[in-house]
């Protein structure tokens, strides 16, 4: 259970902590969609004498990205065929993806959502005269696993009445995993390498929130699912709006960091999701593009997707630009396009698209479908539908307006940033794509030995959402289980001391403690830098010189340039972070983990010479794709003993035609 807070405010720092050293065979760290569908399955397949643990730095009722609930599930295949799940998922990410891992994981989504179902989350149904069924009408038609058809938004995605989801799957990995092996508010800092076994995870190191306590835990696999990495960028919010962000704001680029920092390969680390939401409450698209079939409007009033200029323009990035469906990028482009144009601002024609539903309808089914829209933001983002209420919205009555947000770094949404890992273990899938040791083969594992990942962990595989994440997840607890069982032998051994540890995950405390009576200002320091000091730091930095907003998303080379050294002095900087209470000590950290992240897209970005992702971000001197070039992956490793980056090519092989 996540321990409450036992004082008022933050609880104090002190220099030495207690220390909680523990050995189990399975670490799971996060306790999200994907860590949760891991939970819920590893037991299964565990043999009695094995010990797992999960560690989330919050309670995973309601943690990572489905906190607030969600409204849609993205990925249901249903009647579809897994083979054209990666097609479009290819498209959408402009033809660069690991069609192994995406059919690999079509091949298992729905089955995730059929648990859900059974779980008790409401899935709308497609009554026989086809209406929409919501709520407790959906179930009276049965479930999807007994052939009822949910109401499908787009060709993939399904509503659900959503509120409650993180709550009702994480009830289940809870139940199945046992509280027993389950510690929250425990953030984790970093991986550990084995001391004997080279390449071999060994465990981790984390502290308490709560208490003032390190945990140190020794184990022979171990699972990253942090999410993505939000707050790198400025965002668009700013004054008493600020930390209003599209994802999950506790998400740090942890997963990127922890598992760079052993030495496992990234790869499309310079894919960024930059998505369109409603202005400043951060509301998503989806429902209103595809549900309500809403039209977006330049500042002129005119369906600018539909314009001759649009269709010009989107000709120039074929086949993926002409294809039946935009992709996520060009759709961003084309809302630029218009905006530097001097067309902006663009507007969600909300007013037109109820009215056209509306037609067909009686006024119950009317006040109903009004009910839907404001439902579909208190289900996901509150935070909008509080905006339209302040600012006198009755989206049947005025439209609202979209823009293109700060970029956001994850692997699971229409983004694919993330750890080059290992495919299934099928004949069709080539030797490239697959490994383990020896001839054995672990699904989804990194390129360090027992170190696994899924959701937003998992690079070129875009598109699994909350569905896809789970049922990641769960592929990730057998392929765990397999590797104990196949290195029964093998035991853990940490190179460095308690010690050691403890200095590392406490420094920050002890620099502020040694310090802090220097000045009368707590904050204000010549021996330390506090976080959020830091955090404003970082974000003036990659909004200006990173492709943020501030630029309509563009860099140069010598832009590039000027923010690495400037990443670098940060990173030397982050040596004299402090942190006086516990939650300070969480910032400190996290700041790291995120500048080590944008670090690492930010060199993939300027490996890679050309601009695959416009309206996602464009680099001036490399416009447009150059496909006979850079028509591939581009991997990274970091050398933990060399301290040094590497960054190369790595073939693209299509697999379905
Ligand atoms: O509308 C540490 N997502 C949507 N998915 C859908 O299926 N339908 C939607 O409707 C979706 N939309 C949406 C979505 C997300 C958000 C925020 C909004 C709207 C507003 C995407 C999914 O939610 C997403 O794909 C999955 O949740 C990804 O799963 P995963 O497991 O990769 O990440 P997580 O769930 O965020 O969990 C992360 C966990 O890690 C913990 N954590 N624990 C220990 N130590 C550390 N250092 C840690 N750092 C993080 C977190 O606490 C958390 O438990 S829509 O936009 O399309
Ligand atoms: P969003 O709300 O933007 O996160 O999108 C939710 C789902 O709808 C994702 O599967 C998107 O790919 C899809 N989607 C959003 N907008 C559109 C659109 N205009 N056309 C097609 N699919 C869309």
């Amino acid at each position: 259970m996540a321990l409450p807070n036992k004082v008022v405010g933050e609880l104090k720092a002190v220099k030495d902590p207690e220390v909680d050293e523990r050995e189990v065979d399975i670490l799971i760290v996060g306790g999200g969609m994907a860590a949760c569908g891991t939970a819920f399955e590893v037991k299964k397949w565990m043999s009695d004498d094995q010990k797992v643990l999960l560690c989330d730095k919050a309670a995973m009722e309601r943690s990572g990205a489905v906190a607030q609930g969600l409204s849609a599930i993205n990925t249901y295949i249903g009647e579809n065929s897994p083979d054209d799940y990666v097609r479009m998922v290819r498209n959408d990410l402009m033809g660069l993806v690991r069609e192994d891992l995406i059919f690999d994981l079509g091949c298992h989504v729905d089955d995730s959502v059929h648990l859900f179902e059974e779980w008790g989350l409401p899935i709308w149904k497609k009554s026989d005269d086809g209406k929409n069924l919501d709520g407790k009408k959906g179930l009276k038609v049965g479930s999807l696993k007994g052939g009822a058809k949910p109401v499908r938004t787009g060709k993939w995605q399904i509503m659900i009445n959503g509120e409650s989801y993180k709550r009702i799957v994480a009830e289940a990995a809870k139940k199945a995993i046992g509280e027993d092996d389950i510690i929250e508010r425990c953030f984790i800092v970093e991986l550990l390498l084995d001391d004997k076994v080279e390449n071999q995870i060994a465990g981790a190191v984390g502290f308490s929130l709560r208490e003032n306590k390190v945990y140190i835990i020794k184990a022979k696999t171990v699972m990253i699912a942090c999410g993505g990495a939000v707050n790198i960028y400025q965002p668009r919010s700013v004054g008493e709006g600020k930390g209003r962000a599209w994802y999950p704001v506790w998400n740090a680029g942890s997963t990127y960091y922890m598992g760079m920092k052993v030495g496992a390969e990234l790869s499309m680390m310079e894919n960024r999701f930059t998505p369109a939401r409603f202005k400043d409450g951060y509301g998503p698209v989806g429902a209103w593009f595809l549900l309500f079939k809403a039209k977006t409007l330049n500042g002129l009033g005119e369906n600018f997707a539909a314009s001759e200029a649009a269709k010009k323009e989107l000709e120039r990035y074929a086949p993926y630009g002409t294809a039946a469906i935009t992709p996520t990028c060009l759709r961003n482009h084309l809302m630029l396009f218009e905006m530097k144009e001097g067309r902006g601002p663009i507007i969600m024609d909300t007013v037109t698209a109820l009215a056209e539903l509306g037609k067909t309808m009686d006024k119950k089914e009317l006040k109903h479908l009004e009910a839907e829209a404001w439902e579909d933001f208190l289900d996901m983002t509150c935070g909008q539908a509080n905006l339209w209420c302040a600012t006198n919205t009755e989206p049947e009555k005025k439209n609202s307006e979209v823009m293109p947000t700060e970029p956001y770094l994850l692997g699971s949404h229409s983004g694919c940033c993330g750890f080059w890992v290992s495919g299934p273990d099928f004949d069709w899938v080539p030797a490239d794509y697959k490994w383990g040791d020896g001839d054995k083969v672990y699904n989804r594992m990194t390129t360090v030995k027992g170190l696994f990942t899924a959701g937003d962990g998992v690079g070129c595989s875009g598109h699994k959402f909350s569905s896809g994440s789970h049922a990641e997840g769960r592929m990730v607890a057998k392929e765990m289980v397999k590797y104990v069982r196949d290195h029964a032998d093998f035991k853990p051994t940490i190179g460095q001391s308690k010690d050691e540890l403890v200095d590392m995950t406490y420094k920050p405390v002890r620099l502020f403690l040694e310090n802090k009576s220097y000045t009368t200002a707590v904050d204000i320091n010549p021996a330390y830098v506090k976080p959020a000091g830091m955090a404003l730091r970082l974000m003036k930095a990659t909004h200006e010189y990173g492709a943020g907003t501030a630029t309509y998303y563009m860099t140069t080379s010598k832009n590039l340039e000027i923010i690495m050294e400037m990443l670098n002095v940060m990173k030397e900087d982050c040596e004299k972070l402090a942190a006086g209470d516990l939650h300070e000590l969480m910032r400190a950290w996290e700041i790291k983990h995120r500048i080590w992240t944008v670090e690492a897209h930010l060199r993939h970005i300027q490996f890679r010479k050309e601009s695959r992702y416009p309206g996602f971000y464009y680099q001036a001197d490399y416009p447009g794709q150059d496909d006979a070039n850079w028509f591939c992956f581009v991997n990274s490793k970091y050398d933990p003993k060399a301290g040094k980056f590497d960054t190369f090519k790595k073939d693209y092989i299509k697999l379905i035609p």
